[in-house]
């Protein structure tokens, strides 16, 4: 079949499915792309000509950043539990590289992505290209080998030949659960529009199949036998639970065994918050209940979590536990010197389950006790009467109960990790592997097109907003309903208190108009980010109370239409943080504040372990 390299890779995109426990789902449910020269006479010729929008067709879809378009793809991936995504194609140069944030951010949440940037002529007869880096050194390197340490397979095609043994790798990696992350294709702009005769069978119907592997029967000994010997355990878990989809099986472990189940962001929901096993969020931003029962564990058993210094509070929390890891990936397996458990979560704890050993009955009770405490605490602080932002939170978790909660960076995801209740993982949707600001709207909306029935709830910080709000215009072109709640606090309040107490003077963390004296320090700025909501098409409802937010909040679930609420929250409120992260201090320093800020710092680090 004589087609261009472009159209046929979109052919073969639009013919690949992912299955897993007999169900089938496209693999590649649409393209999201900003065209350039890089990639209009190509990529963007191949959409055009395929009908795009109609049957079988591929579906195009117009965004406005290419970062923002990897986000898209990725809260798309997550909620369809990494057995669907987006591809997403760019121009060559700043389209490309734009890329860069959103890949990096696929790769270290482990959610599949397929990046398809333009690349510089492979022929170089016209070179330099407009937007072409040169490197004196290599004719070889381009702009797009940024792309290589971010992306989990990475590959440039400069002749048609290689194109469909790189095709199957990309898809073999996305599919892989335990290699997915971004997947690159860099195509020079010339060889897109290159023809060639294609095999017919490389457009075949091509079912990929996610695999559940299975535990090894030592390894599976040795993990229940630290089971078996252990009173106090406690499970962390992470994303793995919710991909997988063995949260069901978690309960029934949790519950035969009475183990307390501790939660990542990513792992957030694993239980129904209420459950009496369920003890909420650990490490740093964690519950009162999680690390004390982390602190007092004799084993740590940790299912699908990377345990990030987050989880770990910087490897203090977990006093002198042992780690048994279940986890689908070796690499994270393996960590804190864990007894390491490789497989699928559901058919760990489906094997795990075979054993009539129980927690020390105390522990079990105890932890019940604690987690009720902390759910007292949540009812406490969300009873506040303050707009604070763990207020907001309050009346925006009553009304979101059956929805989805979408947030990234800045203050807002320790308040959620502590505070939210959630009864299913797909209910919380935090993105705390790169924490990027700018990812909330444009994450939202692939969440909301993953699962339309769902009313989704995006948290934006201002400064978030500000970072990467232009995604709204691409909700309103779609029609795709978003609830945005903009949490307007002039400036960073995370990084302004995490600057204070680390002794760097909140420098650079508010938004002011530069002052007389030459600082940061005047007035606040005329920016009025409502009204830039309303510019870019979504309602707008500004709420300026706590029954004033309830309305609007209504208002906006009743809606059709895109709904920014736009709410100023003063500060305080909430329960802080219950563990330690470690963030060095300047050691030496002219400055008191800066000096005490130290000492606190060497004494808490002496709790640091190494877990060898
Ligand atoms: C892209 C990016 N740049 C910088 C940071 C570091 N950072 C984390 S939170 C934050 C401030 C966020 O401000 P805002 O969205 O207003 O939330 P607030 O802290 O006020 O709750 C910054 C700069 C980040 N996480 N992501
Ligand atoms: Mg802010």
């Amino acid at each position: 079949m004589r087609l261009t390299v472009a159209q046929a890779l979109v052919r073969f995109l639009a013919n690949q499915w992912a299955e897993r426990d007999g169900v089938e789902q496209r693999l590649i449910a649409g393209v999201f792309g900003i065209f350039g020269h890089g990639n209009v006479a190509g990529v963007g010729q191949a959409l055009a000509e395929q009908g795009a929008g109609t049957g079988d067709a591929l579906p195009y879809y117009l965004a406005r950043n290419e970062q923002a378009m990897v986000h898209t793809a990725v809260g798309y991936a997550r909620t369809r539990d990494r057995l669907s995504t987006f591809a997403c194609t760019t121009s060559i140069g700043p389209g490309a590289t734009n890329l860069v944030t959103g890949a990096a951010l696929a790769t270290i949440n482990r959610l599949p992505v397929l990046l398809l940037p333009g690349d510089v002529f492979a022929t170089r007869v016209a070179g330099p290209v407009l937007q072409e880096l040169e490197d004196p050194g290599s004719y070889d390197v381009t702009v797009n080998d940024t792309l290589r340490p971010v992306s989990r397979f990475f590959d440039r095609i400069d002749r048609p030949e290689q194109l469909p043994s790189a095709l199957l790798a990309a898809m073999r990696v996305l599919t892989d659960p335990a290699e997915t992350g971004a997947v690159t294709l860099a195509l020079p702009q010339d060889v897109q529009a290159e023809a060639y005769d294609w095999p017919e069978e490389l457009f075949a119907r091509r079912v990929w199949h996610v695999a559940r592997p299975v535990p090894e029967p030592a390894a599976l000994a040795r993990a229940l036998e630290l089971i078996r010997g252990s009173r106090r355990p406690l499970i962390v878990a992470g994303g793995g639970v919710a991909y997988s989809r063995a949260c069901a099986e978690l309960l029934r472990f949790a519950e035969n065994h009475g183990v307390p189940v501790a939660e990542t962001q990513a792992g957030k929901g694993a239980l129904p918050y209420d459950h009496p096993c369920a003890v909420g969020a650990v490490g740093h931003t964690g519950t009162a209940a999680a690390n004390a029962l982390a602190r007092e564990a004799d084993l740590v058993i940790g299912i699908g979590t990377r345990y990030s210094d987050f989880t770990t509070a910087s490897r203090t929390l977990f006093g002198r536990a042992r780690f048994l890891n279940v986890n689908v990936t070796a690499f994270d397996a393996a960590k804190n010197s864990g007894a390491m458990l490789v497989a699928d979560a559901r058919e760990a704890l489906l094997a795990l389950d075979r054993t009539d050993w129980r927690a020390d009955p105390e522990w079990t009770r105890q932890a019940a006790a604690l987690a009720a405490g902390w759910q007292a605490e949540i009812s406490r602080t969300y009873a506040g009467t303050e707009l604070t932002q763990p207020v907001v939170l309050g009346i925006l978790n009553e009304i979101a109960e059956d929805g989805v909660v979408v947030n990234a960076a800045g203050s807002m995801p320790g308040d959620l990790h502590r505070l939210w209740r959630t009864r299913d993982p797909k209910g919380y949707h935090v993105e705390y592997g790169y924490s990027c600001m700018g990812y909330e709207i444009a994450g939202g909306l692939g969440v909301k097109l993953a699962d339309p029935e769902r009313e989704v709830f995006v948290l934006v910080g201002d400064g978030s907003y500000l970072m990467m709000a232009q995604e709204i215009a691409t909700a309103v072109q779609e029609g795709v309903k978003l609830v945005i709640v903009l949490v307007d606090n002039h400036g960073f309040a995370s990084i302004g208190d995490l600057s204070e107490s680390v002794g760097a003077l909140r420098l650079g963390t508010a938004y002011r108009m530069r002052g007389p004296e030459g600082e940061l320090d005047g007035d606040r700025l005329p920016v009025d980010l409502a009204a830039n909501a309303a510019s870019l098409g979504a309602d707008v409802l500004r709420a300026g109370d706590p029954e004033a937010l309830r309305a609007a909040l209504a208002k906006a679930v009743a809606s059709a239409h895109t709904t920014v609420v736009y709410v100023e929250t003063v500060p305080g409120g909430g329960p802080g943080a219950q563990a330690w992260w470690d963030v060095p201090i300047a050691e030496v320093s002219e400055l008191a504040r800066t000096r005490a800020a130290r000492e606190h710092y060497d004494e808490a680090k002496r709790d640091q372990r190494p877990y060898l």
